[in-house]
């Protein structure tokens, strides 16, 4: 938290290029001075937004995990647009720092820019969510959580919890933001276990951006067109929207967790008071804590080391009957 400012602050131009000089030089002899001139591995780091827990506590592990005298870190808010993380990522070429890390709010469009990183010899790690580009040496890997998986889990617990009923189950969906990895995942995985049930349909599917406030005004939307009685089941893609979702459906004068049941993914603390307080019945985690991981992965790359393509996150479900103790073991 004390750090939190320095780490915003900027670095001088021209030192990356110091530091990636001297790999490989470190670790062997002991008395080598020339690797670096202050031995911090200077990282670029584009973070997407502030537009949910999940990435509140995102940010907090990454700085806290890329923190001086180990790393120089210079962190940038895309404020969930596309357009200003490719002028970061952009700065940080400019600045030549040694590692470029960065959390794409979308996945196209990237060729680009990726291509301007990599002809300054800059590697590149991916965070949290992945880009579509034909040529993968683009990017050196990607840390993250498997969103496919994740939507499994969620119809999975949905498939479990529909057991008792041979009725049709009518589900609205709320997307994550459009043309994101998490969005896109999320929806095949959630379709590929529901559409092996004929009983389950998805009436309505819109995107809520990841925020609780569109989250309400969305769910505000489907229970108007669907009428009070023609929603059985709401699947969000972050428990944020579902959060505003519930509000939504309180002032409708329905009762979340019952009259509709609810499901959600990322496993903050405010879905699982949610669950305590019985308005919300399943979180499937998505662990936002990847700061100690991706600090090594970059003292890796740092160092020269091959990496593998893909590193994962492992994480579970949570139900509410477990919500009340799990609640103080929780780390975001
Ligand atoms: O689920 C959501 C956040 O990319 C996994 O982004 C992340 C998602 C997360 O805004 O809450």
């Amino acid at each position: 938290m004390h750090r939190g400012r320095s780490d915003e602050e900027g670095f001088e131009a021209g030192g990356g290029d110091a530091v990636r000089g001297g790999l490989g030089a470190c670790g062997k002899g002991g008395n080598d001075t020339t690797a670096t001139k202050d031995g911090a591995i200077t990282v670029g780091f584009s973070q997407v937004g502030a537009e949910s827990e999940w990435r509140t506590a995102n940010t907090r592990s990454v700085k806290e995990a890329l923190a001086a005298p180990e790393f120089k870190l210079k962190f940038s808010d895309a404020q969930q647009k596309q357009e200003n993380q490719i002028k970061a990522l952009r700065s940080f070429i400019a600045r030549g720092v040694d590692v470029i890390a960065f959390s794409p709010v979308v996945e196209s469009g990237w060729e680009t820019v990726l291509r301007e990183a990599k002809a300054a010899n800059i590697p590149v790690v991916l965070t949290d969510r992945g880009v579509d580009v034909s040529d993968e040496s683009l990017f050196t890997t990607l840390i993250g959580s498997d969103f496919v998986e994740e939507g499994r889990r969620a119809a999975r617990w949905l498939v479990e919890d529909s057991k008792a009923t041979t009725a049709p189950v009518r589900i609205v969906e709320l997307q994550g933001t459009v043309g994101s990895a998490p969005a896109i995942d999320r929806m095949a995985g959630f379709k590929e276990v529901i559409g092996a049930d004929p009983r389950f349909a998805i009436v309505r599917s819109q995107s809520g951006d990841f925020t609780r406030a569109k989250g309400k005004e969305v769910m505000e939307a489907f229970l108007k067109a669907e009428g009070r009685d023609g929603i059985d089941v709401l699947f969000a893609h972050n428990d944020d929207m579902a959060i505003g979702a519930i509000q939504a459906i309180e002032e409708a004068g329905l009762k979340p967790g019952e009259d509709i049941r609810i499901v959600s993914i990322d496993g903050v603390r405010g879905a699982f008071e949610a669950m305590k307080a019985g308005k919300l019945n399943a979180t499937v985690e998505c662990n936002p804590l990847l700061g100690p991981q991706l600090a090594q992965i970059i003292r890796d790359v740092h160092a020269g080391k091959p990496l593998p393509k893909r590193v994962e996150v492992e994480e579970g479900v949570f139900t509410r009957d477990k919500a009340a103790t799990e609640l103080p073991n929780r780390k975001y």
